[in-house]
């Protein structure tokens, strides 16, 4: 039995827009076909997957009559019904027609903004008929290439307008659905606000329904802000705001490559998935493990099933061996070491007592720093075990 074949258990995710990446960008014409969304659904069926997410375009052509909406959305279900695959996020496409060319919620024309949230309830009804978890926005072009077109502080309020517009109308509703922002730093705007899964985990929290939404970060979109997205997403969990993940991989300093994931900075993803997985101890992360990425432009349509097997290989691949490194004497040994139990409860939970003890501590600062805390020991163990050589 191959040990690292996905299983629906396994809760992999592919966008629509993912594998049916056609291999178009700014300097060249498509080099595959376009597949249609119920190849795309059988194909990942059988190489394990757990479900799709989709844009309502991806699905439904941009002002489709309501007669071929419907008929396209019962064909989609047959599909889903007759492989067991799920939609477990979806969105709204606000980025790609020519109209949201200065934004969807934040343009300064009131009536694209309108428009953006007419084509967003409907889409969140689609989401909702198809049975999504999770409502995804990704605010690529709510930015800027020249500030001196809106003040800053008036695209938040937009943005915060119409996020808490559609809290209410999921609430009224009655639609068992979460929203997740995403960050992005650039692309395809100059600036994109909101920058970071911490720009949005603060944004949240001035939302009126914070409870109902939460963040999809992006390995691509921190690396491309050279940020730790390891940290990014511990914080989000830490928060209870993971609702979603869009796994990729990128190289520092480039544009938004969404590679396929662990073929760029394999030490980051396998820490990732360790965090994810939560074999170093903390709570596991329970949701879909969506790779938001696509094949390079060089393949074939069997190139793309490659890249999508090799997605969900590698993500098995390192959820193994961070159990086997989290399990290892030695590694447990160094972490244990550093930790000093009866210390602990002293230092949360203010109380004068507490206060009082913390003062009569006798504490070296120069004994204390002359320990050696081995995380060379530690780090290279973690190198051994990414590499298999410990097993
Ligand atoms: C687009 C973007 C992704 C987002 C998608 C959701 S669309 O492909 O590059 O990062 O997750 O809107
Ligand atoms: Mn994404
Ligand atoms: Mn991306």
């Amino acid at each position: 039995m191959d040990h690292y074949q996905p299983d629906k258990t396994d809760l992999f995710t592919f966008g629509l827009w993912t594998v049916g990446n056609v291999g178009r960008d700014p300097f060249g014409e498509a080099v595959r076909r376009r597949l249609t969304p119920s190849e795309i659904v059988q194909k990942l069926a059988q190489l394990g997957a757990y479900g799709v997410n989709l844009h309502d375009n991806d699905l439904v052509p941009i002002g489709a009559p309501l007669k071929e909406r419907d008929r396209i959305v019962a064909e989609f279900r047959a599909v889903l019904d007759e492989t067991g695959m799920k939609v477990a996020m979806a969105s709204s496409n606000l980025f790609f027609h020519p109209v949201f060319k200065d934004g969807a919620f934040t343009a300064n024309d009131p009536k694209v903004r309108a428009f953006a949230f007419q084509k967003t309830l409907a889409a969140i009804d689609l989401a909702v008929e198809l049975g999504a978890a999770t409502f995804v926005f990704w605010g690529g072009r709510e930015g800027a290439e020249t500030d001196a077109c809106r003040d800053p502080r008036e695209a938040l309020k937009r943005l915060r307008a119409a996020v808490d517009f559609f809290c209410e109308y999921a609430l009224e509703q009655r639609y068992p659905l979460r929203f997740a922002l995403e960050a992005k730093p650039n692309e395809p705007r100059g600036d994109i606000y909101l920058a970071t899964t911490g720009h949005m985990l603060h944004f949240i929290e001035t939302l009126a329904h914070p409870e109902m939404v939460g963040v999809n970060p992006e390995v691509a979109h921190e690396t491309m802000a050279g940020l730790s997205f390891v940290h990014a997403v511990a914080q989000a969990m830490e928060a209870g705001k993971l609702f979603h993940v869009d796994l990729n991989a990128q190289r520092i300093g480039r544009f938004d490559q969404d590679l396929r994931f662990g073929s760029e900075d394999l030490k980051q993803a396998f820490l990732l998935v360790r965090l994810l997985e939560g074999t170093a101890g903390g709570e596991r992360y329970s949701g879909p493990r969506h790779f938001d990425a696509h094949a390079y432009r060089t393949e074939d349509e069997a190139g793309v099933w490659e890249f999508a097997r090799g997605c969900m290989r590698t993500y098995k691949m390192l959820a193994e061996r961070a159990r086997a490194f989290d399990a290892d004497p030695e590694v447990r040994g160094l972490l244990a070491e550093q930790l000093d139990p009866a210390l602990e409860p002293l230092l949360s939970g203010y109380t004068r007592e507490k206060a009082g003890r913390l003062r009569a501590l006798a504490l070296d600062p120069d004994e204390l720093s002359a320990r050696g805390l081995c995380y060379e020991r530690l780090d290279q163990l973690l190198v051994e075990f990414l590499l298999g050589v410990r097993s």
